[in-house]
């Protein structure tokens, strides 16, 4: 048998004494010794390998399939099973949430629980039931086609944050599910960072596509000739293979029921974005004009539009005023910025679209009988922390966002895990942790958070500018603590400095260039378009513009901003994942080089620290390793004791777990709370379990396994 030292222990409440220092020595011999999942008790701290884990396959599904948590080692499956239990079992809803920073493997954590809640239902193999495992699974490649992208942070980058609900019948099979999105980060189809790539579908298009498909859009294979996909210079990345993806997307889309007339749609509009980043404007005199016409032919006949009104919605817009229908022509500038928001919105709307399709096809089909008293398992994966050299708009929403989880985190794990104590009457000293509210509330308070203040300016339209509106940040935030201003900082004069200010995050300084967020705030387009694209006659393009239906003249009620739209998200979120029995996985990033070797100790421990791992064992050990209601105890360990065996009848099931308790001296060790028994060192529950085990010949020996189950 291994000892502790050369593989660590599987739960870091096993520590023999728990500060950073262990905890780091314990990540880092599991790392080493290829275990990259330890608990927190019941929270699953996943390290990623970075490499393909043979830890998936059937035989792994089987070991963990129906078991306890303590059972096996230390393994997502087993979380996922724990999930899908309870659900079943109890009947209750419960969520995965999955957290990490970006790249940190939550994208493939969300997909390796996906792949057992497949694996160990319908095994009646129901055709229906077959059908919605299926689409489930394969919804991912389409998704990942569309919405995520390489980053400097990572190759297969989420750039959407995405839950999914899935239904179970009361069996425990799925039935069904429901798929939100929240906020993609459209910016990148007209812009990438250096390094960075578009949206994989552009490349795995160029890649994949058969010639004739290609020859239909137009289109040739050399990334280099469009203009929107070949500004990072970094087309070809080794750990992506865009000609079998599209090949699996393709596949998935069928699965999923896009008609054939769909896809066609699908492509002409991702070739139009193509074609649009080619565009480009001259003044002829003082008239404005397209310099290349045969593009702008081209797009009008991939979006099914006429080109005359194309050209025009290009390079003039319609201002209605005072009942007054005029014509003004675009400068060359505006004309640029609304190319780009054209294609920025076709793109966003496209990927709506798929998610819709997707949704469709796995909706529960409340008619039937199955959907009687079903419940629901939610996963969430969401677009993890992250910093890059320019951060703008999407930036400060990704990490909000995940400040907001981190806030759900510490309320549901910290908090409550606390008040559980205090509610069973057990004593207990409190442990410090920080809490982020106050960077959540910097970000959202009303009135005086950013969003507020950015609100307020997008109202101002036309007089404030970005810079304007820092200013006006600068004043009104410069005493938070969690906010700097540049003003604080008057020495340095850099054009740079003047348009940054920076947010001291749960996870890290992050940096904000103030350019771009009124626009990307307001995130309007002009009505020119709108109506064009609603006068579409494909079905497809003009389903998704039902807004171009207005006439000119009738005005609109001013829409929500993106920011305020992101803000309603993330609490309706939140809300919905705390009203759920949650389970966490708790993703770390071992290193920023995609090594499957290197443990880089400073940037795991800076990890450990702000997800807040010490804390969260200490909360969970604080003494108490295992926890338990006196029904549930009394019924597993009944048969060690003679006055509980085979029914203890003498009073209730506490006095019950006391008598055994009482019987085997291990009284020192436990507390009684009012509904349960709190264990505080593992050495009694070994203990409990091979006096159960002596018990039972014959079986594999369960001291073993909860041995096993430790490593
Ligand atoms: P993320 O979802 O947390 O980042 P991913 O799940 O995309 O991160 O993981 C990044 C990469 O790490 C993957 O593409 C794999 O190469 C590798 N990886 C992660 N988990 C595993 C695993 N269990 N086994 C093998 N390789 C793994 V972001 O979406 O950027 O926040 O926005
Ligand atoms: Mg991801």
């Amino acid at each position: 048998m291994n000892t502790q030292k050369e593989v660590g222990v599987g739960d870091f409440v096993l520590l023999d004494k728990i500060d950073i220092e262990n905890v780091m020595k314990n990540l880092e011999i599991r790392f080493k010794n290829g275990k990259i999942y330890t608990y927190i008790g019941e929270v699953c701290v996943s390290v990623n390998p970075y490499r393909t884990m043979n830890i998936y396959d059937a035989n792994y599904i089987n070991q963990y399939k129906g078991r306890e948590l303590f059972e096996n080692p230390p393994h997502i499956f087993a979380i996922a099973d724990a999930s899908h239990k309870i659900m079943k079992q109890q009947g209750r809803d419960t969520c995965i949430v999955i957290s990490g920073e970006s790249g940190s493997g939550k994208t493939e954590a969300s997909k390796i629980i996906m792949k057992y809640i497949a694996a160990v239902t319908n095994i009646g193999g129901q055709k229906d039931i077959e059908r919605v495992k299926n689409v489930l699974i394969q919804s991912n490649s389409i998704l990942e086609a569309f919405g995520n992208a390489k980053t400097n942070r990572n190759d297969n980058s989420s750039r959407f944050g995405k839950y999914m609900d899935i239904h179970f019948d009361f069996k425990g099979d799925p039935i069904g599910g429901h798929m939100n999105k929240y906020l993609l980060e459209k910016s990148r189809v007209v812009y990438q960072q250096p390094g960075e790539r578009n949206f994989h579908c552009f490349y795995q298009l160029l890649t994949g596509a058969n010639e004739d498909l290609l020859k239909k859009l137009y289109l040739n294979r050399n990334v280099n000739n469009y203009y929107y996909i070949q500004q990072g210079q970094a087309s070809k990345v080794d750990s992506v293979n865009d000609k079998t993806d599209f090949r699996e997307m393709s596949l998935s889309l069928n699965t999923l029921e896009f008609s054939s007339a769909d896809v066609d749609s699908l492509w002409r509009v991702v070739a139009a974005v193509l074609h649009l980043g080619n565009v480009e404007f001259l003044t002829d005199g003082d008239k404005l004009k397209i310099k290349n016409p045969i593009v702008t032919k081209n797009i009008a006949n991939l979006l099914k539009v006429p080109e005359e009104e194309l050209t025009k919605s290009l390079c003039e817009r319609v201002i209605a005023a005072c009942k007054d229908i005029m014509r003004k022509e675009h400068t060359e500038t505006e004309a640029f910025y609304g190319r780009d928001a054209l294609a920025k919105a076709i793109y966003d709307r496209l990927f709506s679209w798929i998610v819709e399709k997707i949704n469709s096809a796995v909706a529960v089909d409340t008619t039937s009988k199955r959907s009687y008293k079903s419940s629901l398992i939610g996963v969430l994966d969401i677009y993890g922390f992250e910093i890059f050299d320019n951060n703008s708009f999407e930036q400060f929403c990704i990490n909000y966002c995940n400040e907001k989880l981190q806030q759900l985190f510490i309320e549901l794990v910290l908090k409550q895990e606390q008040e559980e104590y205090k509610r069973e009457g057990v004593e207990w000293q409190d442990i410090d942790y920080f809490n982020n509210q106050i960077i959540c509330d910097l970000v959202e308070a009303p009135h005086k958070g950013v969003l507020a203040i950015l609100d307020e300016a997008c109202l101002n339209v036309g007089k404030v500018t970005d810079e304007l509106l820092l200013e006006t940040m600068d004043k009104k935030l410069k005493n938070h603590k969690h906010y700097m201003s540049r003003q604080l900082k008057p020495t340095d004069k850099s054009l740079q400095h003047r348009v940054n200010f920076r947010v001291t995050h749960y996870a890290g300084d992050v940096t904000y260039n103030i350019i771009g967020f009124l626009d990307k705030n307001k995130d309007s387009l002009f009505q020119d378009f709108k109506r064009l694209l609603y006068h579409s006659t494909d079905p497809v393009v003009k389903a998704m513009w039902p807004e171009g239906a207005q006439h000119i003249s009738e005005t609109t009620k001013r829409p929500l901003t993106a920011g305020t739209l992101f803000k309603n998200s993330m609490s309706a979120l939140v809300q919905n994942l705390a009203s759920k029995e949650p389970h966490y996985i708790r993703c770390i990033k071992p290193n920023e080089i995609k090594s499957p070797t290197v443990f880089d100790e400073e940037r795991i421990r800076h990890q450990v620290n702000y997800l807040g791992l010490v804390e969260n064992v200490r909360v969970r050990r604080a003494g108490f390793v295992y926890r338990q209601r006196y029904d549930v105890f009394l019924k597993r360990y009944k048969m060690i004791s003679q006055f509980t065996w085979p029914n203890f009848r003498s009073g209730s099931d506490k006095d019950g777990t006391k008598v055994i308790m009482d019987e085997h001296e291990f009284n020192n060790d436990v507390k009684y709370g009012h509904t349960k028994i709190f264990i505080r060192s593992p050495k009694t529950l070994f203990a409990l379990e091979s006096a159960r085990n002596e018990l039972i010949p014959g079986i594999v020996t369960l001291i073993q396994k909860v041995w096993r189950g430790y490593q």
